[in-house]
């Protein structure tokens, strides 16, 4: 049996009612026998960066969980909730229902093909950041020894995000 281990993900969404789906998605994370849900951040509403030009806004939100699955039997239960919520692969960071990112498992580095952990746009992204800020301000970046609120801070300010509910 894995240790209990407290991982982020990242969730985006922009066709369909992503707020919808990512409820319904962190009730099959908290039903699942080997997880729990820690903290849900609040929900954001962001400009798409990069992809197609033209696709709507996204909805952005990151959950704080533990679990005892280990990486890649979460990330296959996360593309699975992908698969469910009627997500199709086409393009890169095109449209779509639902991503969910792996951010972070505890302090664990993975570097292999399908799964690299820490996710390794997060220290670029707003989007990312700001939710994981509100989870968990002082949780150090494996590699860089940098704290949430740090790489936030490096960051230019955020433009045209903004939170659409606190709670969801
Ligand atoms: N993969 C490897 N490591 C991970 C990880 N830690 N977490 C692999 C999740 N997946 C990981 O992912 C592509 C491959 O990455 C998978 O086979 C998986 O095994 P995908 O979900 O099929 O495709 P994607 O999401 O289009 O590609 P990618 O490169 O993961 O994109 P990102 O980095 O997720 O960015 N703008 C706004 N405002 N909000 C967004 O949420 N998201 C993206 C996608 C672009 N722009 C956005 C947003
Ligand atoms: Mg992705």
């Amino acid at each position: 049996m894995q240790q209990k281990a407290t991982v982020f993900l990242g969730l985006g969404g922009n066709l369909g009612d992503p707020q919808a789906a990512f409820r319904r998605s962190r009730q099959q994370l908290m039903d699942h026998p080997a997880t729990s849900l820690c903290q849900s951040s609040p929900l954001y509403l962001t400009p798409p960066l990069g992809g197609p030009s033209g696709q709507p806004d996204y909805l952005n939100a990151a959950l704080m969980l533990e679990t005892t699955l280990d990486p890649h039997s979460l990330l296959h239960f996360c593309q699975e909730l992908e698969l469910a919520e009627g997500r199709k692969r086409k393009e890169r960071w095109g449209a779509r229902t639902l991503d969910i990112d792996l951010l972070f498992y505890a302090q664990q580095q993975i570097n292999e093909t399908g799964i690299e952990v820490p996710h390794p746009r997060l220290t670029e992204r707003h989007f990312v950041l700001l939710p994981l800020v509100t989870l968990a301000p002082d949780f150090c970046h494996p590699l860089t020894g940098l704290s949430m609120r740090e790489l936030l801070n490096k960051l230019p300010a955020a433009k045209d995000i903004r939170i659409l509910n606190q709670n969801w």
